[in-house]
């Protein structure tokens, strides 16, 4: 393959040219959140777009890199802000940057051992999630949350243990401020 450029909308996080594009929808992740009475309640009416991945495609292959936008939109389920679905990669020894465009948000991590934290992001902040780092994103903002990332081609995702366990921590809105809490259903 040959060198190449691509345009990034740094607003809108919109990656022009040949990109794959990906969504996910309340009920991709219905089970991911702690009010479930929320969720029925959402979905009897709508099946809100929660976010969208455009992808800029290259081999999926060892020596590659990967690199995405994300587009978070703003919204709550209950208390619980809108998040991603969450993920170790497949490959647990690699590493990913995430670079937030606009918006703001939080990125939440864990390891298999237990370790978890919560950073915030600002646009022009950068945050490192080193390899063997589970990794969700939550918008706590009104406008969409839209961050760029970089990872290795053969990275993979795993989002078994996610589905089922979650994360240590939540982020939640609370007498109209954001707080980072325990997991009350979080169990390694
Ligand atoms: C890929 C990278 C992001 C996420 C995206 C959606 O390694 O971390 O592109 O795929 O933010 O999150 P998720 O958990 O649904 O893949
Ligand atoms: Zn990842």
């Amino acid at each position: 393959m040959d060198p190449f450029g691509r345009d990034i909308d740094l607003e809108s996080g919109i990656i022009e040219g040949a990109s794959e594009k990906w969504t996910r929808y309340l009920s991709d992740m219905k089970n991911m959140y702690q009010d479930q009475e929320a969720v029925e309640e959402i979905l009897d009416s709508e099946d809100p777009l929660l976010y969208e991945v455009y992808e800029i495609s290259v081999p999926k292959e060892s020596g590659q890199l990967l690199h995405c936008t994300t587009i978070l939109y703003p919204g709550k389920v209950g208390n619980e802000y809108y998040m991603t679905k969450g993920h170790y990669h497949e490959r647990k020894d690699t590493a990913e940057s995430y670079l937030c465009l606009s918006g703001r948000g939080y990125l939440l991590t864990q390891t298999e051992d237990g370790d978890s934290d919560a950073l915030r992001m600002v646009p022009g902040r950068l945050v490192y999630i080193p390899p063997y780092w589970a990794h969700r994103t939550v918008n706590t903002g009104d406008e969409p949350f839209v961050f760029f990332g970089v990872y290795p081609g053969d990275a993979g995702h795993d989002y078994g243990s996610i589905e089922e366990i979650g994360f240590p921590k939540m982020i939640l809105e609370e007498d109209g401020e954001t707080v980072v809490r325990k997991n009350p259903d979080y169990e390694v």
